[in-house]
């Protein structure tokens, strides 16, 4: 009898397939869900991870990292600040001193450290993944609507499907996306001083840099903004090419997740 032969390509697609379901099918219902995998997305879904939770993490862009791969004005390079150097040894990322409060970091180690370190700790990468919707139950914020980025940038009509989760992180950087959906779909008051989304402000680094890792916080029911997209709803000024600030409030808003889920 003769052995029916193992067709390679047949094990591969089949590898593929079979992985990738497997990898979807657990994280049909999960514990936190972070929109936007930038500094400050990728931080939260490390701390998050490492705390033992279920992260799932959605990039619309084929390539994670968000605004950290083209340094200032493509010179890659970035820079940060002394306490939030310490946060990039922790993923292994060097960085070297710049005078007394500054350190600079080459970027694309810097992205892709983070990106490692997130994917190590536990949490799951969906890239070319756009969320284009939220999903509301009885007032509170409970699952993201996915679809690949491809089906909406050539606008076809395809149905998503749908996440639930616990916490929902709006890390999509300066359009806050997902309060946005939050504040002028569902028509929900979320906690920011008119209840609605400010606006970012011009440039102001110093206060920027500050009021990015102020404005991180729980917005309504289960929903939380890190990074420029926290500043962006509550109107900070934009900071520009440094980035303390949103690795810190990646921190902030993963500490603030733990304790709402009492992790
Ligand atoms: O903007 P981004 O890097 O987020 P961040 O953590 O960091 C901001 C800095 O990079 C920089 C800055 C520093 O001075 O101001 O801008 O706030 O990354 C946001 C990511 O979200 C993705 C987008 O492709 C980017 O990689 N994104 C945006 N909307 C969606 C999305 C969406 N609807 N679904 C999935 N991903």
């Amino acid at each position: 009898m003769d052995e029916k032969k193992e067709v390679m390509e047949e094990v591969i697609s089949g590898a593929i397939v079979r992985r990738f379901f497997q990898k979807l099918e657990s994280n049909l219902a999960i514990d936190v869900a972070i929109v936007g995998a930038g500094p400050s997305g990728l931080v939260a879904a490390h701390d998050l991870a490492k705390a033992g939770l279920k992260v799932a993490m959605y990039e619309s862009k084929l390539a994670p990292g968000g605004g950290t791969w083209g340094g200032g004005m493509l010179f890659n390079e970035v820079t940060v600040q002394n306490d939030a150097a310490e946060i990039l040894h922790e993923f292994g990322i060097a960085t070297v001193p710049y005078g007394e409060k500054y350190h600079t970091v080459d970027s694309v180690e810097m992205a892709s450290g983070l990106i490692f370190g997130a994917r190590k700790a536990g949490a799951t990468i969906f890239n070319a993944v756009k969320v284009e919707d939220i999903v509301m139950h009885d007032g509170v914020v409970s699952g993201v609507v996915i679809n690949w980025n491809p089906v909406a940038r050539l606008e076809m009509h395809v149905d998503p499907i749908v996440v639930t989760t616990r916490a929902l992180i709006d890390g999509t950087g300066h359009p806050s996306e997902i309060v946005n959906k939050a504040v002028n779909k569902a028509g929900v008051k979320i906690d920011s001083p008119t209840g609605g989304i400010l606006g970012e402000k011009p440039m102001w680094m110093e206060d920027g840099e500050r009021t990015t890792v102020e404005n991180t916080k729980r917005l309504y029911p289960g929903l939380y903004a890190s990074g420029m997209a926290a500043n962006n709803v509550q109107g900070g000024f934009r900071m520009g090419p440094i980035f303390g600030g949103m690795l810190k409030s990646g921190r902030k808003i993963a500490e603030i997740v733990k304790r709402d889920l009492g992790a």
